[in-house]
């Protein structure tokens, strides 16, 4: 029998950010529990260990302004890097770029991909099937620590929340071996949680990244099903803040099919850094 229609909702400190809906799979994987729900607002939607993930009529918002950034302003993007990102939507938006010729996708947990090309197609889109896409499953740690110097044009972290299979994508030795994967003219780029709800991890994220890149910017927008609405991004690079200036003839090919992204967005989102947040990073 289905479940019920009722409330799904992520609990964080408080705070219950829901959506009514209901769950159509539930699994305990070797790593965290992996739910697939359907909702009315949303349409169907991902939660591991009962965290907001994606949703169908909402993942746009947060896959577009992870990758566009970094993939309009790496000096190459032939050869691209995403760790995590199993359920596609961050492949899908790299592969839209003609300029990626392979793109290596390592996602720790199985399930979280088999259940969304099964429940989420949408999501992933045509990477699943791309010959530029390659995907392992396995840990992305361990990979960026084994993978050789200057092997990659662009590396992307599209992980979930700093607790739990993603505790290890937060760090400094992982970030240094991020900087070391990076070809001359590089750009990193990861999810960096919210002002608001997660705002001291996201404070230590951005001060590392510019430690350890010698140049970091967060971008601010917002993913209304995670915690507080507001959403970062931090894009970092060794030699500049080119992340800052999307190149026009990459951004054309890319911005009339998004929903958020579009340079104008882009200037706006990298100043719109929270008062307080910019002398905490000052200082
Ligand atoms: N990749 C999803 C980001 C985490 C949201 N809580």
């Amino acid at each position: 029998m289905a479940n019920p229609p009722g409330w799904i909702d992520e609990v964080f400190e408080g705070v219950r950010y829901g959506l009514a809906g209901r769950v159509i799979a539930e699994q305990a994987s070797p790593f965290q529990t992996v739910t697939i729900i359907e909702s009315e607002r949303y349409g169907k939607g991902l939660l591991l260990d009962g965290c907001w993930m994606t949703a169908e009529r909402q993942e746009r918002h947060y896959h577009e302004c992870l990758v566009h950034p970094a993939l309009c302003s790496a000096a190459a993007v032939e050869r691209v890097l995403v760790i995590g990102g199993g359920d596609g939507g961050t492949a899908r938006e790299c592969l839209r770029h003609p300029g990626v010729r392979h793109l290596d996708m390592v996602e720790i947990d199985g399930l979280v991909v088999e259940w969304s090309q099964q429940h989420l197609p949408t999501i992933g889109g045509g990477c699943w099937s791309d010959p530029r896409f390659h995907l392992t499953v396995g840990d992305g740690i361990a990979w960026a620590a084994n993978a050789p110097d200057a092997s990659y044009d662009v590396v992307i972290v599209d992980g979930s929340d700093p607790a739990g299979p993603a505790e290890g994508l937060f760090n400094r030795a992982f970030f240094e071996h991020c900087r070391r994967l990076l070809r001359p003219g590089g750009v990193f780029a990861t999810q960096s949680e919210s002002p608001e709800a997660f705002r001291e991890v996201h404070l230590a994220m951005v001060r590392l990244l510019r430690e350890v890149f010698g140049h970091a910017d967060p971008m601010y927008g917002w993913v209304p099903m995670y915690p507080s609405g507001w959403w970062s991004w931090t894009f970092a690079a060794p030699d500049g803040r080119r992340y800052l200036e999307p190149d026009s003839v990459r951004a054309a090919v890319v911005a009339d099919g998004c929903e958020i992204w579009s340079p104008r967005w882009q200037r706006g989102a990298f100043e719109a850094v929270p008062a307080a947040i910019e002398r905490d990073l000052n200082r």
